[in-house]
């Protein structure tokens, strides 16, 4: 390890990323439940945002072997599907990267404690990105309220996640954290 500060910092590194490829885990299998409940509007969203995180975890591996801190992988736990239903899976996801944004934010302000400041302005990009995430999926479950209950309900719910999923894809193509979020996640 070379920087000075970024010492501090490995740990945390190491466990963003395995915490990326874990967020990518429990995407792919929130993807395969989406299938098997015949909601492939979600499925779709579900995996494109799977393949999303796998980028989020490469762009720490690439930083932190970029600044010569050695990377772990870790064993990944089994994703767990919490809801049989769809909203149910939403929330979960919601509360899900709630808990990614105060890992990323603690993460900054240990980077700052520390003097690490390249890291600091590293990951800049993933506060910005988190931010973007939150606000998506409280527009999803804003949608989703919006829809309400009536009989053909889980189908509209189903279209309007597909027409996210689409404007996700075109975001994220256009690169960064608000190509990769907004509209997206
Ligand atoms: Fe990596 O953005 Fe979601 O967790």
């Amino acid at each position: 390890m070379a920087t000075t500060g970024t010492e501090h910092m490995a740990r945390t590194l190491n466990t963003l990323m395995n915490g990326e490829y874990q967020a990518a885990h429990l995407y792919f299998q929130a993807g395969a439940w989406a299938s098997q409940a015949n909601l492939s509007g979600s499925s779709g969203f579900f995996l494109g945002h799977a393949s999303e995180e796998m980028m989020h975890m490469e762009k720490l591996l690439t930083y932190m072997l970029e600044i010569d801190v050695p990377a772990k992988f870790e064993a990944l736990p089994e994703p767990e599907i919490k809801s049989n239903d769809i909203v149910g899976l939403i929330k979960q996801i919601y509360e899900h990267e709630k808990m990614v944004t105060q890992r990323f934010l603690s993460a900054a302000k240990e980077a700052s404690d520390t003097g690490d400041l390249s890291t600091f302005e590293f990951l800049q990009w993933y506060v910005a990105e988190q931010r973007e995430e939150e606000s998506l999926f409280r527009d999803v479950l804003e949608k989703i309220d919006l829809i309400g209950d009536g009989p053909h309900s889980l189908y509209f719910i189903d279209t309007e996640i597909a027409k996210i999923s689409a404007k996700s894809a075109a975001a994220a193509s256009s690169g960064g954290a608000s190509g990769a979020a907004s509209g997206a996640a």
